[in-house]
């Protein structure tokens, strides 16, 4: 393993936003999701990426060759060429050989740039996608900086996939004829994919590959650019004469332009490329005519940049610690934006085949959009409800985009999970409205948003097992728990712990919505599964995860492996549920059993051999993902049950230490290997033989819950039904901190000075001067701002 300083790699530019990066050869992409929510595109570090209009199931665009050598590739790429030498390189610095002088690369909110220089030509990259046009643009300014003039060949190329990515890797021999690029006027490359049978041929865009500088030439036949035995490294047309005027009808289909660009001693210039969907010829024309008016560019490069100061505008904090600082104010809210935008989807890792909408994960993925972006987020409820059956169950992941039918496999937690969602919308906005809106049911009637939740609960009141929690069905959170109920007997802990929580919110949620009669029922479950937990889910040092088929438990210091599982102590304290000596114990035996120096483990020991070694619980590897590994998602909880327990020294050393720059610098950057700035879903814990190595970035529920654990649980700033409330658990040795937060159309400049350096514990609020009862602060309607000390 390679032990190198982080920093040589890259440097956060807070001010710009921008995370930047001094080499290309990281260990693996780091990438970046350019969008406007219709047109997408992953693109690393380096350049490789893929783009997609909608769905990356049936409309993926360009070819990414996942888990393939070597990597990340292909991509937008661009070529440089000396017409005199005939030597070419990539302002990416990937795929060509021939390397630029100087490089680098950022990647800011919502685009990702480059700089590079080679033989006296410097070369300027933007990539993004506006919010005005389906397009992945490409802004190249090239100077001169030789005392001599200079022609230049300029190349664009992306490779086309076939759009539906599983038929290319099942048909693709046959199917690869019904595809075409073709010349059109306009001097674009029109790529149309006229495969049978594909879903939704209506909706199928056509793709435009286009310049607002005239072409010298292009190729729509891969073959005939890249040629045979070469590769994107080497492209056959770049080094024997350029491009060929290739069309394709059938074949494996690319988009390459060519530009002959001459330019004098100092001299720049700029040429942008639009890589876009249109519904039609007629529709191909009219979005270049636009993308090609003067200003276009700028004007939608702009308006991203103001689509993202708005969105982030909502909140601002001022921390002793720049690390989580930045995470706070940049990273982990755009990272959680796209978690909101892809679900599990697709990313480095996931191959965006088959994870459509996960029920499960978009629910609490709306948490971390609810204080940006109540509108968006309460859509995305409506659209999660519109999955829910009638008894109240829901479908585990569906596919608005690609029409598909749903997995319909009934967990016992899936349709839980919207009622924490509809709360925080609730608390947010002080507005119960959005309750009584209708939402149809998924086979068929409609019910008002709360009927919608009341049903979840009454299907989970009538899957109760043997003791009496409820039933595990297929899993619940834990995906691995698939073996815990297959005769139908298996219960989950956890759920009821779940349910707990969720209980407590359907109890304001029922008074909101005007069903007060709904509050005694919801209470009186809420002590029987309360009741349960403290007894039966009481293991003597921290409680049960969950009943198997045959009445053993999971999670028992009597086994000899997964003797104790993360979550069933957190969400005993999160829920409420645990008796409170077990609550501090169980989190006791959390520090004392789980935690490590890079994140707290799953469980502990790994299983290889429990419940049977012909027959165990998972098949991961110890240490590695769901058995073993620091599941990062999980830990976040760990972190808000120690704010409610008020230890705010353990809490913060459980955020931090999971910051990803954090934990990078700590594992090492070539064991650490993904992103330091985005969250991952888990690290290899101590049992594994890489501990450290991070695994599955970007699309996880790590990114809303961790926003979520440290604004409202450390940080304390927290929407509640009344107002917005501050309770900080913070490290005992903060000075204090402050924050800026939109509430209700009002923004709270707040200052919280630690004067007893404390973790928690307000002394006084004051509002403008004026002393505040208590520490929820109301709303002020018609107040564009107001200022509040707090003192703790
Ligand atoms: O809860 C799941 C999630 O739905 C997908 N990733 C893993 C988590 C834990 O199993």
């Amino acid at each position: 393993m390679k032990s190198i300083a982080p920093h040589s790699y890259y440097s956060f530019r807070d001010a710009e936003k921008e995370i930047e990066f001094h080499r290309h050869d990281m260990p693996t992409p780091w990438m970046n999701y350019l969008s406007n929510g219709t047109f997408h595109t992953m693109l690393s570090h380096a350049g490789g990426g893929v783009a997609f209009y909608k769905s990356p199931q049936i409309w993926r665009i360009t070819r990414y060759r996942f888990f393939h050598l070597p990597m990340d590739r292909s991509g937008p790429y661009m070529y440089i060429q000396d017409a005199d030498s005939g030597t070419y390189w990539c302002p990416t610095n990937e795929p060509a050989a021939d390397k630029p002088e100087t490089w680098k690369s950022a990647h800011g909110l919502g685009y990702t740039r480059f700089g590079a220089k080679r033989d006296g030509i410097a070369a300027q990259t933007l990539y993004f996608v506006g919010p005005y046009e389906n397009s992945l643009v490409w802004k190249l300014t090239l100077s001169n900086e030789t005392p001599v003039a200079k022609e230049l060949n300029v190349y664009a190329y992306v490779e086309f996939g076939m759009m539906e990515f599983m038929r290319e890797l099942q048909w693709q021999c046959y199917n690869k004829h019904q595809v075409s690029v073709q010349y059109h006027p306009s001097e674009a490359l029109v790529y149309r994919y006229g495969v049978e049978n594909q879903p939704k041929p209506e909706e199928t865009p056509l793709v435009y590959f286009a310049s607002d500088t005239p072409l010298s030439g292009y190729d729509g036949d891969r073959e005939e650019f890249i040629g045979s035995y070469r590769s994107e490294a080497n492209p056959a047309a770049i080094e024997e004469g350029g491009c060929r005027g290739s069309t394709l009808m059938g074949g494996d289909p690319c988009g390459a332009l060519q530009f002959k660009v001459t330019l004098q001693p100092g001299e720049s210039r700029t040429l942008h490329i639009f890589l876009g969907t249109a519904r039609d010829e007629a529709e191909v024309e009219q979005a270049l005519t636009r993308s090609r008016e003067a200003e276009f560019v700028e004007r939608s490069f702009q308006g991203l940049r103001s689509l993202w100061e708005g969105y982030l505008g909502a909140w601002n904090c001022r921390l002793p610690d720049p690390d989580a600082e930045r995470m706070l104010n940049i990273w982990n809210p755009y990272q959680a934006h796209r978690n909101f935008l892809f679900s599990r989807n697709i990313s480095f890792y996931a191959t965006g085949t088959f994870r459509g909408v996960g029920y499960r994960d978009t629910s609490q993925d709306i948490l971390a959009v609810v204080p940006f972006d109540p509108e968006q987020a309460l859509g995305k409820l409506r659209l999660l409800l519109g999955q829910q059956y009638r008894d109240g169950h829901a479908n585990h992941y569906f596919f608005p985009n690609e029409g598909w039918e749903p997995v319909t496999s009934i967990h016992s937690d899936d349709h839980l999970w919207p009622a924490l969602a509809a709360w925080d919308l609730l608390a947010e906005t002080g507005d119960a409205g959005f309750l009584q809106a209708e939402v149809p049911y998924y086979d068929g009637g409609q019910g008002t948003v709360y009927e919608h939740l009341k049903a979840a609960i009454d299907f989970t009141a009538s899957k109760l097992g043997p003791n009496g929690f409820p039933l595990m069905l297929r899993s619940d959170w834990n995906d691995q728990l698939f073996r815990v109920c297959r005769e139908g007997r298996g219960e989950s802990i956890w759920t009821a712990m779940q349910l707990g929580w969720v209980l407590l919110r359907m109890v304001d949620l029922a008074v909101a919505a005007g069903h007060p009669e709904d509050v005694a029922k919801y209470e009186a479950m809420y002590a029987q599964q309360r009741d349960l937990v403290n007894n039966l889910g009481w293991d003597g040092r921290w409680f049960r995860r969950a009943i198997m088929d045959d009445g053993r438990f999971l999670g028992s210091d009597v086994h000899d492996e997964a003797k104790i599982w993360l979550n069933a102590q957190t969400w005993a304290v999160l829920s409420g549920m645990a008796d409170p000596e077990k609550g501090w114990q169980a989190m006791d035996s959390v520090h004392e059993l789980l935690d490590t120096e890079l994140g707290i483990k799953k469980i502990n020991p790994s299983i290889s051999t429990f419940p049977d070694p012909a027959d165990p619980l998972t098949n991961y590897n110890k240490g590695t993902g769901e058995n073993g590994a620091v599941f990062c998602h999980a830990n976040t909880w760990a972190i808000i049950a120690e704010c409610l327990l008020g230890r705010g020294d353990l809490a913060y050393k459980y955020y931090r230490q999971l910051l990803p720059n954090v934990a990078m610098d700590k594992a090492g950057l070539w064991r650490y290997k993904a992103e330091p700035y985005v969250y991952a879903s888990n690290l290899f814990g101590p049992e594994s033989d890489k501990f450290g190595l991070a695994n599955v970035s970007w699309l996880t529920g790590t990114a809303a819950w961790m926003y979520v654990a440290a604004t409202q649980y450390i940080l304390g700033i927290k929407p509640v039904l009344d107002g917005l409330s501050v309770n900080p658990c913070i490290p005992s040795d903060w000075e204090g901190f402050t924050v800026k937060r939109r509430f209700r159309g009002c923004e709270y400049e707040i200052t919280v000075r630690n004067e007893s350096r404390v973790c928690q514990g307000v002394k006084s609020i004051t509002v403008d001067g004026q002393p505040l009862e208590g520490h929820v602060l109301p709303a002020y309607p018609g107040r564009s701002s107001v200022r509040v000390d707090v003192v703790m």
